[in-house]
């Protein structure tokens, strides 16, 4: 590893004067400026005893980790069940023109029926028999995903409410297929797989000082209107409510319950990571340009920081977390030991190129450095320090990666990519 450089360090908070502002610091974009680091280490206890092997991983290393995670990072998810109620909405065998089953079904949480988010899932109507499954959530309304005029309206207030398609803070039938470069249908479903999503602002608002409008208010004591230092923030309600929608994909028959991925883009990908860290039943995980607080070490300081993150979205981490601001070294734990809770299970981690606030050199080396666990399994990760050139996707049995052309999105590249891994995988 490279020396530390003070003067980098200093010159890298430094900004240009702003008009009776706080100052904020630019972000580092200079790869020769980024400062000598030193991970946490993966296979060493909080004592100091070296894991030599799978019980203790997973008996001792990872419990710790995962504890880590939970307590200082995301936040601890509620442990207690909550019952759930499916209701179907409404199903079409003969959905975008009879290539596919759409089903959406309500998932009520809790016996009051009063909190709920809607499933959308799209079922290959050409193969028969229960397939793998892509989950995600989505930003902006299912009906978003595609322009099937069958897709339920989202009538939930959404942030996104000024935009084309929404009105007064609604959506609109206009909204219909606006986000579909990001959900390419038709070649997921020809290819033999599912797709399902839900809205994450059926879960959890994306704003801060709304805990008492989402998944919290189930959990919460009487009095109580935000969560401790220590419990969960939204990201672990977004990763709950991928949980949840598992519940649901299990017990569907046309789904192959042992070949559901999850994925997610951007923070979504953060809380795609976060529910694969901690559900064993997403049999593969994947983060679409997933960034600080997903899949890119935090301390590596390029592009965006544990203080920039905290700072615009106070409520996607725990209180705890604040500690760490302009402090990543403090904290216990580092992203690769994200991606190591997911192992053995396969974790695919993507990145762009222009999308330099998420690091998509901090985005390969935390799949890089998550290796010795997969190692430890027998598995091959991937074996390469320095991440594969652009559009060149490498890929063992457990680990892929790739570094897209252009910006900060999901696109066709991506989706192409994760189902050419899922087959390997699942060996089709
Ligand atoms: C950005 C945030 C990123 C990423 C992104 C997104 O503004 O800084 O960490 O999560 O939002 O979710 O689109």
């Amino acid at each position: 590893m490279k020396t530390l450089n003070l003067l980098v360090v200093c010159t890298m908070f430094s900004t240009a004067p702003l008009f009776g502002q706080r100052q904020k610091p630019e972000p580092l974009y200079d790869e020769a400026q980024v400062p000598a680091y030193t991970l946490p280490a993966l296979l060493i206890t909080e004592k100091g005893k070296a894991v030599k092997d799978v019980t203790q991983w997973e008996n001792k290393r990872r419990a710790e980790i995962l504890k880590s995670f939970s307590e200082q990072v995301y936040g601890k998810t509620p442990g207690k069940k909550v019952l759930l109620n499916f209701e179907q909405q409404s199903v079409d065998e003969q959905a975008l023109g009879g290539k596919a089953t759409r089903k959406q079904v309500r998932i009520f949480f809790g016996k009051e029926k009063s909190r709920h988010m809607d499933l959308l899932l799209y079922l290959p109507n050409h193969v028969t028999g229960p397939v793998p499954v892509f989950l995600g959530l989505n930003f902006t309304g299912n009906q978003t995903i595609h322009a099937d005029p069958g897709i339920l309206i989202s009538t939930r207030q959404t942030r996104y409410g000024n935009d084309p398609g929404y009105r007064d803070g609604y959506a609109t039938e206009a909204s219909r297929g606006l986000r579909a470069r990001r959900w390419p249908v038709e070649e997921i479903l020809s290819r033999g797989y599912g797709l399902a999503t839900v809205y994450y602002g059926d879960i959890q608002p994306d704003q801060p000082g709304t805990f008492n409008q989402g998944v919290h208010q189930l959990f919460f004591k009487r009095g109580q209107e935000a969560p401790a230092e220590d419990e969960w923030g939204a990201i672990g309600a977004w990763a709950w409510g991928l949980s949840r929608a598992m519940d649901y994909l299990v017990q569907e028959p046309g789904v192959n319950p042992r070949q559901v991925c999850v994925l997610g883009h951007s923070r979504l990908g953060k809380a795609a990571l976060w529910a694969g860290a901690q559900d064993s039943r997403f049999a593969v995980v994947i983060s679409n340009n997933s960034g600080e607080g997903g899949a890119a070490i935090t301390r590596r300081k390029f592009g965006e920081t544990i203080q920039a993150i905290n700072d615009r979205f106070p409520h996607w981490f725990c209180g705890n977390y604040k500690q760490y601001n302009n402090r990543e070294d403090q904290l216990p734990v580092d992203y690769h030991q994200l991606i190591a809770l997911i192992a053995p299970r396969p974790v695919y981690v993507a990145s762009a190129v222009e999308d330099r606030w998420a690091d998509p050199k901090g985005e390969y080396l935390s799949l890089y450095h998550a290796g010795p666990v997969f190692r430890l399994y027998g598995l091959r990760p991937l074996e390469d320090p320095e991440p594969p050139g652009l559009e060149r996707p490498v890929y063992t049995e457990v680990n892929g990666y790739h570094l897209r052309n252009g910006k900060h999105d999901i696109l066709l590249y991506d989706w192409s990519n994760y189902m050419d891994f899922a087959d390997r995988v699942f060996g089709r």
